[in-house]
């Protein structure tokens, strides 16, 4: 498959779905897609689906349209899953899986095993928002599109500063911004900006966060407690991992946070030596070399212990 529209031929009705918590990219390449059939192929009926999706966000169009709530009884000719790299972490339309008549995934995680019936997965791009693009007919990338998969691409790149930022990240980035997007506010909205409190819960947990391993590892952690005491949700929490990561002579940063009692999200970055998606994996996560995930049990001593033991095995590895 070169490009969707020859997926598309006989296709009625279209739903579209990222992960679950879906961040900037998930949020930029599903309404990216939801825009582009809807401004070019009305005879479609689209729907698109996301878990809660951050204020952010809230400047792109038709995002008021996003539903929540699969209509379980909705057959779909075809469902595209986005920026999703496993099927467990399909978010609100995970029952559609089974009885959409094709699926169609589209991601760029090193992880992905492929779960759909056409997997289009490139490690290589930076953002599945960027791999979109590619599958778009570009006379047909409109304004409103084009924003979205800006702000996709914004946001897995950080602001096209990380490693996997390519030559084709940035002419795509220049073909978007010749539709005329406003790309300054897309960074600023999209990226930078944060609320007071989201401010608050960053400051609190550099304050507190503990540098290791010769201070090649920085620990930053929140429990339910602090979390309840600033009126934090998870979603507030975005950022704070990639700002442990710039501490210098770090070479990996580690974020925990509570979701439920004795149970933890853990964010890894890395800054090159070590391969943090490794690390994820042997705890039952996953995502890239250099940013990656997973979820822990136990005290947080525990966690602390279990994930700094993986990376300092890597360490030494890396010295021999
Ligand atoms: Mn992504």
């Amino acid at each position: 498959m070169e490009k969707i529209t020859s997926e598309l031929a006989g296709v009625k009705t279209a739903a579209i779905a990222g992960h679950v918590r879906p961040d900037g990219d998930c949020v930029g390449s599903c309404m990216g897609l939801y825009l582009y059939l809807k401004e070019n192929y009305p005879e479609i009926e689209a729907d698109v689906y996301l878990e809660e999706v951050k204020e952010g966000f809230s400047f792109l169009n038709s995002i008021h349209e996003v539903k929540k709530e699969l209509d379980e009884n909705k057959i779909y000719d075809v469902l595209f899953i986005l920026d999703t790299s496993v099927k467990d972490r399909v978010g609100v339309v995970g029952a559609a899986l089974d009885t959409a008549k094709k699926t169609i995934c589209v991601d760029h995680h090193v992880s992905n095993k492929g779960f759909a019936d056409i997997d289009l997965i490139r490690p290589t791009a930076s953002s599945a928002s960027e791999l979109l693009y590619t599958l778009l007919e570009e006379e047909k990338v409109t304004k409103s599109c084009a924003e979205a998969i800006y702000t996709g691409i914004v946001n897995d790149t950080g602001v096209f500063q990380y490693s996997c930022t390519t030559p084709q990240t940035m002419q795509i980035a220049a073909k978007l911004m010749e539709t005329g997007i406003n790309f300054s506010k897309i960074v600023d909205q999209a990226f930078y900006e944060k609320t007071y409190v989201q401010n608050q819960i960053l400051g609190r947990c550099l304050m507190e966060s503990i540098l290791v391993l010769d201070g090649k590892c920085i620990i930053g952690s929140l429990r339910q407690k602090d979390m309840e005491f600033y009126h934090v949700t998870p979603k507030d929490l975005d950022g704070i991992v990639q700002q442990l990561r710039v501490t210098k002579g770090v070479e990996v940063a580690i974020f925990l946070y509570e979701i439920k009692s004795q149970e933890f999200k853990v964010s890894l970055r890395s800054n090159g030596r070590i391969d943090v998606n490794e690390v994820a994996s042997y705890f039952g996560g996953g995502g890239h070399v250099l940013a990656a995930g997973c979820t822990l049990c136990g005290s947080v001593y525990d966690a602390m212990n279990n994930l700094l033991r993986a990376i300092e095995k890597q360490l030494l590895k890396d010295a021999n």
